[in-house]
């Protein structure tokens, strides 16, 4: 059975689960009811309603001037413009008063079994200090960017939030991205330091960083400082005067715990963090300080109903803004335990999450369907083995969770119990923005149900126009939510062009969806040349130019293909040079070739080789072409029309390519 049909089937029988009532009267929103009186509430009086939980969840130093002012024809958008605040205090100094100074902020579990760490609040605190006075004796003042390419380590966490207590913007780089992508990064946003590690311990292997970090730096004159962690202890080649340890810099005398945080405008920046797009380069997404906060802390709060005393468990990497929003800013605000958990969930073997869901009593877990659908693969004895019975909140995001994996992880996970949510958002967003609440949304397996209270989203045709329910069209949200991207670093014309041109008054998601006859939103994926691989988000252009840029290479397309556990696998169409003869040796050149200049989780699963490819009569590249033929289509009837078709040959030339390769 097919996403689509199984998707209606399930619609047909109406199959719907309500929200569990044990543990209800706890919640923060307890039901449906109180879920519609609240999303009233913030479409009545949106600056009041988030003004509410501005000052609810955040301590401010001073107040602001005005909730929000915005012109989305600039565009130009500030939350909370004039209040001043820090981060980091935010996420630390006030739970050392509160009654949370000895509580557990981070629980790190290492990959091997035996590495556990716990950073109370106090501890946390401590290190954060220490690290800011590391930055500052490296010359990194307020308003700087500092770069962060580093495995899922505590140390990782100390670093974002000792920029945070100093005003430094960070730009965290996912450790799997290339030195070339590392490079790029840093280069577009002018970092001074970089803080990096010896390796990365994946799978039972040590895979080395710093050598990368080195490449990166050859073409980045304006990183003055690096900070290395020592995590595997692999040699390492260290530049005099550049580079220095991190446990030495931690360790110097000089260096004091006491660091007074900075007093931060509520829009001055935060973080950038890149993210593909549908051309090349991809954008530096920024978020600022009190808005993305008071979101953060928002939607941690009530879509997983985190506790004082609950373990929540989010299994995304801090290189992705799910790691920025879920692990670190979010429960941390809220005076949370958050679980970290540096290894992967196959090694070494597939019931290492729930291993460690029985080990740590975790009580919110978080993860994406990719996860999910390779687990499921495994076999349901894995979990079978475990005692789950601490979990409490189930959640999902990345990519749509197809109805099998949803009812698997219901049962297999839930017990048949438990609540599944399937949250929406994009790196742009900052949170959550479309998905259930825990004790109050009654729930459709493979739907994210229903916008947060304050969120305005919508479907609308090509034009702007409201379509209605059971009719596809563009996911825009209608209205400012304080958890908005801010800008594209250096870039105001992609910022307004990507987000705010073409549906006037709207942010435009890049992706399509429909609701259903209770106004439930149905997520089909991006309208634009985006692909989404287990929940990593690539630009098919990035890919293109990673292999166009291969001698060999005169010309490429990239489309996603279906893939059942990946929910998309890259299929890529490449054009030789004349002279050049196709091999499977350069297949995997090409393919080592683009995991050195983007990383590993951009190589192309298949390459096939095409003397041409589909062009309309003024040279565009019709794709939809590629991407039915990469999916497995042979009928000429399932291509459309190709009357714009320079040349109609070559389709059957690369539908025998594609049977011939797969
Ligand atoms: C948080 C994150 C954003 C893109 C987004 C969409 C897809 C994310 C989804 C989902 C269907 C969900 N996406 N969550 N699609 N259902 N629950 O993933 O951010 O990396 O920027 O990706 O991911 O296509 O536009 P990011």
């Amino acid at each position: 059975m097919n996403k689509q049909s199984s998707i209606e089937s399930l619609q047909q029988e109406g199959q719907s689960f309500q929200p569990p009532q044990e543990g209800r009267g706890q919640a923060y929103i307890k039901s449906m009811e109180e879920y519609e009186r609240a999303y009233a509430r913030a479409a009545e009086d949106p600056e009041g309603f988030w003004a509410d939980r501005a000052k609810e969840l955040i301590t401010w130093d001073a107040p602001w001037d005005k909730v929000l002012q915005y012109d989305y024809n600039k565009p130009e958008i500030n939350w909370f413009k004039g209040g001043k605040l820090n981060v980091a205090a935010n996420c630390l100094d006030r739970h050392l008063t509160d009654g949370r100074r000895n509580k557990a902020a981070i629980i790190w579990q290492g990959e091997p079994e035996d590495e556990v760490k716990v950073y109370t609040y106090q501890m946390l605190h401590t290190e954060v200090c220490r690290f800011a006075n590391v930055l500052k004796s490296m010359g990194v003042k307020k308003g700087d960017r500092v770069a962060v390419y580093m495995p899922m380590i505590p140390e990782l966490a100390v670093a974002l939030l000792a920029c945070a207590r100093i005003g430094a913007t960070h730009s965290v780089v996912f450790a799997g991205f290339s030195a070339h992508s590392l490079q790029n990064r840093i280069q577009d946003c002018q970092a001074k330091v970089l803080v990096t590690a010896d390796a990365v311990i994946r799978a039972g292997r040590t895979i080395p960083l710093k050598p990368n970090a080195d490449e990166a730096l050859k073409g980045c004159p304006s990183v003055e400082q690096v900070a290395v962690v020592r995590r595997a202890g692999n040699d390492v080649t260290m530049v005099e005067g550049r580079d220095h340890w991190w446990h030495e810099l931690m360790a110097g005398e000089s260096i004091s715990d006491k660091c007074a945080y900075e007093v931060m405008d509520s829009e001055d920046p935060l973080f950038i963090l890149y993210t593909s797009g549908s051309t090349g380069k991809p954008k530096g997404v920024v978020h600022t300080q009190g808005g993305y906060l008071t979101y953060a802390a928002h939607s941690t709060q009530w879509v997983f109903d985190v506790k004082d005393d609950d373990v929540y468990w989010c299994t995304a990497d801090i290189g992705w803004i799910t790691g920025h929003s879920y692990i670190l800013y979010g429960p941390l605000a809220l005076g949370a335990t958050s679980f970290m958990f540096e290894g992967v969930p196959s090694y070494p073997g597939p019931d290492r999450f729930w291993k460690l869901v029985q080990k740590f009593k975790v009580n919110i877990f978080y993860t994406a369907p990719t996860v999910i659908r390779a687990l499921m693969r495994e076999g349901e004895e894995w979990p079978a083995k475990y005692d789950l019975s601490s979990l409490r909140v189930l959640g999902s995001v990345g990519e749509p969770i197809n109805p099998e994996a949803w009812l698997w992880y219901h049962k297999h996970i839930g017990g048949g119990r438990l609540p599944v949510l399937d949250t929406w958002w994009q790196t742009e967003t900052g949170g959550i923005m479309i998905s259930a609440l825990p004790y109050a949304t009654p729930l459709k397996p493979g739907s994210a149900t229903r916008g947060l209270p304050g969120v305005h989203a919508a479907i609308v045709d090509s034009e702007g126009k409201d379509v209605g329910p059971n009719q596809g069209g563009h996911l825009v949200i209608k209205k400012p939510w304080p958890g908005m991207l801010r800008g594209v670093f250096g870039d105001p014309e992609r910022f307004k062009k990507n987000y705010f041109e073409r549906f006037k008054g709207m942010y435009e998601s890049g992706d399509g969806a429909r609701t259903d006859d209770d106004g439930y939103f149905w997520i089909m994926g991006r309208l634009d040349d985006v692909l989404n691989v287990s929940g990593h988000r690539l630009g098919t252009a990035e890919i293109e130019s990673a292999l166009v840029s291969h001698p060999a290479v005169a010309e490429a397309a990239v489309v996603g293909m279906p893939h059942a556990v990946k929910g998309e696998t890259i299929y890529a169409y490449v054009s030789l040079r004349t002279g050049i003869d196709p091999s499977d040796e350069l297949r995997k050149e090409l393919k080592g070739h683009v995991r050195k200049e983007i990383g590993p989780i951009a190589a192309p699963e298949f390459i096939q080789f095409a003397d041409g490819l589909p062009k309309t009569r003024s040279g565009k590249i019709m794709r939809r072409v590629l991407r039915k033929i990469a999916a497995g289509s042979t009928s000429m009837e399932d291509f459309g029309d190709t009357s714009t078709l320079a040349d109609p040959t070559v389709i059957s030339d690369l539908i025998e390519g594609k049977l011939a390769l797969v």
